[in-house]
Formats: structure tokens, C-alpha cells, sequence
């Protein structure tokens, strides 16, 4: 397969963008690649780059993509949008739209405030959950990612850990005095931590997604709730990639749990820039103008996004009773067979799974459950897996730490090739590691 063209075009981002790219991810480091590949068409389950190479694609836009890429519905969304406007810098219709149809989908959220990124999501909560409570200090998981606010990136996955850090440079004492981790699962150190009544609210993936996939325990997720409860702290449900991915409501939908508050992004969008933060009104109403917690954004509800995550959610609604177990079958048929493969060539591997996401850690560990059994994979043994994959035609998450999103779009004969190509990957993990 060539690449010359996107080599070429990477030559050049380099001179212009740090990195070549606009997020870390995306530039292939870890994967031990020298460039990344350049999309620059994607239609259902399917991308091409700029080498006019033809992908099946399991990154899906990190998420936001359930319907596969430029779905018939939103095409003609955004075109109509387009036409009215791009952005006005005053509320539109279609705001409100989405608005009530985000709080019928998840009932825990009363009022929500649209943003244009996770990151911006999360970051708002954050400092509307310390205005509520009076509290200065959080607690994340280590490993979980929340976007790129300085208050969260510490201990933090996703591209943090993809490149072998989770720490930023930059952020200060006195931001990072305020962040406290513990390891997820671990319920005795989060009842240590809440019960000095000093903490805000706990942000955390129901569904860690960027460490890797992890399975939660329902019954971790109960005490969750429930220690919050009894210590007056906020418990923030980072549902960017599980909201409205587990099912219509999210996790708290399938897990039957119900935080204070949720942040979302992604599928709202639809593949355009929005995020979302809502929750209790009694804590969105200090939000200004109505309080005196401070968000705002030039583009937050941009009219384009918003009908473009207005048209996907409205899909995913009128088609609830089918469409989370369709995927969730397509999904399980993908899983099994790969458990199989790796079980036939002897190659060791932990595959969690979950609705429509999967993550291969490259692990003899028999379980993945928090971020110190991830980091016991093999990345060279991912690295193969993923070159492998890219040069047959289907393009992974390039990075041990993130996980594999399917859509409505990918088809039976999608799965078979790709379990065929991931035959490949497992035989040649294979050769490489009994020295061939
Ligand atoms: P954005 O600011 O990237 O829209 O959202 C931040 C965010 C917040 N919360 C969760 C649970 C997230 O997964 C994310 C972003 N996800 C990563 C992929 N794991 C974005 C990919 C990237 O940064 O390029």
C-alpha cells in the first residue's frame, strides 16, 4: 500500500503545526509509523487518504460517528443549515431543539448548556460542581482523560498516555494540589478521599474508554453513587463517548445509575464541533446568566453542529428498540471470533468490550480492569497489529490506550474482513515473537 502522498503532506505539517497534526493521537508516534495517513474522504463504515487508499475504519472519528461518516440524514441536515447561516452570535431554534431532546434521552439532565468540545464540557462542570458545593479540591481516576483542562490532566489517558506520560507540562502547584487520583475500582481509596468532605465532585468515566476499554462492576458504579451521596459530592458522569453510545440514555441508562451531573460531546455533534454539560436544575441554574458561574462560547450551539447532532440523535431515538443491540450483536460477533483467532496463534490477549466499543490489550494478564493492568501491554506486539491492519486496508486506533468504535454502517462482510486481517496481525505477533 502507498503513502507517499500522505508522507509528503506530513513533511509539510511539520513545518506549520507542532507535531504535524492538531492531536497528538493522530500522528501515528506509537505506533511506530514516520507519518500518519491523510483522510480525506469518509462515507459509512469506510475513509480514504489521500494516497486513495480504501479503509474500513474503527476510529469513527474517536466516537462521534455511530451512523458511519456523512450519513444521508445529516448531509441533508447541515446542508439546509449551511444555507440559513453559519453562526450568529444569538440563540437559535435548533439550540433549544437539541436541548430538549438531550433531557428527554437522559432524564438525569434537567438543563444543559451546549458547548463546542468535551473539554469544555467537563472543564464547566468542574468549576460549576466546586461553585455549588463550596469545595476546592476534585478526584478522577487515574487513567481516565477529560480533556485538556489543566484541573484534568493530571494521571490522564488517551493521547497523555499513548505517548507514555500523564502528566502535562505548564500546570501549576496550585492547580494540581487541588486534583486528586486514585486507581479506578479501587473503592476504599475513593471512600478514604470522599469522606473528608473536601472533595467537590468525582469526574469519571462510567466506561474508562481511554486507557483502553474497561469493563466497570456495576456494583463499583452503585458505591460510587452512593458514597457521593452520603459526602455531598458531585458525582460527574463523563459520558463523551459512552452518552448516547450504551444505549439512548448512556451508561447511567444501562447501568441504572443516576449522577448529579453528565458531560457530552461526540455523537451529539454528530461529527461536527459540540459538547454539552447539564444536570439538577438546582445546580444548572447557578450557571450565568442566571448565576454566577461564568461559561460562555462564541460558537457554543453553533447552529451547523447543532443540527447535525440534532439529526443523529433523532435517528438513534426512532430507532432505540433495534439499534443499541444490533450493535452490540455486531459488536460480540467481532469479539468472540477475535478471542478465537488469539487463542489459534497463540497470541496473549485481554479483549473488553462493551456495546459498540472494543479494546485488544496485548496482554497475558488474564483481566483488564485499571490503568496498571493496561500498561502491562505489549504496544510493539499493538504496533504490529495496527501496521498490519493499515496496510490490509482497515484503520484501528493508533494507540494501545484508546478503543475501537463500530457503527451502523460496518456490515457482516465488514466484520469477516476484518477478522480475516486480524488473522493476519495475530500470525505475524506470532513469527515476531518466537524470533522468525
Ligand atoms: P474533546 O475536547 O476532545 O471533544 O473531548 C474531550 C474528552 C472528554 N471526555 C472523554 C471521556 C473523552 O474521551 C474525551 C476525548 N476523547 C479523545 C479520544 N479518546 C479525543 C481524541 C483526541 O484527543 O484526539
Amino acid at each position: 500500500m502507498e503513502h507517499k502522498i500522505s508522507t509528503e503532506i506530513f513533511q509539510k505539517a511539520e513545518k506549520y503545526i507542532p507535531g504535524g497534526v492538531n492531536s497528538p493521537v493522530r500522528a501515528f508516534k506509537s505506533v511506530n509509523r514516520k507519518a500518519p495517513i491523510f483522510a480525506c474522504k469518509g462515507k459509512g463504515a469506510r475513509i480514504w487518504d489521500e494516497d486513495g487508499n480504501e479503509y474500513i475504519d474503527y476510529i469513527c472519528s474517536w466516537g462521534p460517528l455511530i451512523l458511519g461518516h456523512n450519513p444521508e440524514n445529516v448531509i441533508k441536515g447541515v446542508r439546509e443549515a449551511i444555507e440559513m447561516g453559519s453562526s450568529f452570535g444569538l440563540p437559535t431554534k435548533m439550540e433549544v431543539e437539541l436541548a430538549e431532546l438531550i433531557t428527554k434521552c437522559c432524564p438525569s439532565i434537567e438543563k444543559v448548556r451546549l458547548t463546542t468540545s468535551g473539554t469544555e464540557a467537563t472543564m464547566s462542570a468542574v468549576r460549576l460542581a466546586r461553585a455549588y458545593t463550596g469545595r476546592n479540591k476534585i478526584l478522577k481516576f487515574e487513567g481516565c482523560y477529560h480533556g485538556h483542562s489543566d484541573s484534568l490532566l493530571v494521571k490522564s489517558g488517551s493521547g497523555l498516555l499513548t505517548d507514555g506520560y500523564q502528566d502535562s507540562n505548564g500546570i501549576t502547584e496550585g492547580v494540581l494540589k487541588d486534583t486528586m487520583t486514585v486507581p479506578f475500582g479501587d473503592l476504599e481509596a475513593v471512600k478514604k478521599v470522599l469522606e473528608t468532605k473536601e472533595i467537590a465532585c468525582l469526574i469519571m468515566e462510567p466506561v474508562p474508554a481511554n486507557m483502553g476499554m474497561i469493563s466497570p462492576d456495576v456494583e463499583f458504579l452503585k458505591a460510587m453513587r452512593e458514597i457521593c451521596t452520603s459526602t455531598g459530592t458531585i458525582l460527574i458522569f463523563d459520558e463523551v463517548i459512552s452518552g448516547f453510545r450504551l444505549a439512548l440514555g448512556g451508561a447511567q441508562e444501562y447501568f441504572g445509575i443516576t449522577p448529579d451531573m453528565t458531560t457530552l460531546g461526540k455523537i451529539i455533534g454528530g461529527g461536527y464541533p459540540v459538547g454539552a454539560f447539564g444536570g439538577k436544575v438546582e445546580i444548572m441554574d447557578l450557571v450565568a446568566p442566571v448565576g454566577r458561574v461564568y461559561h460562555a462560547g462564541t460558537l457554543s450551539g453553533n447552529p451547523v453542529s447543532v443540527r447535525a447532532g440534532y439529526e443523529t440523535v433523532s435517528y438513534l431515538y426512532n430507532n432505540r428498540e433495534t439499534l443499541y443491540k444490533e450493535l452490540s450483536e455486531k459488536t460480540q460477533y467481532l469479539v468472540s471470533n477475535i478471542r478465537e483467532l488469539a487463542k489459534k496463534h497463540g497470541v496473549p490477549v485481554c479483549v473488553n468490550s462493551i456495546g459498540s466499543l472494543f479494546t485488544i490489550f496485548f496482554t497475558d494478564r488474564p483481566e483488564v480492569n485499571n490503568l496498571e493492568d493496561a500498561l502491562s501491554s505489549n504496544t510493539e506486539n499493538f504496533a504490529i497489529y495496527f501496521n498490519t491492519m493499515l496496510e490490509n486496508g482497515i484503520v484501528c486506533p493508533p494507540s494501545q490506550f484508546e478503543a475501537h468504535f463500530v457503527s451502523m454502517a460496518h456490515t457482516k462482510e465488514d466484520m469477516d474482513k476484518t477478522l480475516e486481517i486480524i488473522e493476519k496481525a495475530f500470525i505475524a505477533i506470532g513469527e515476531k515473537n518466537s524470533g522468525k
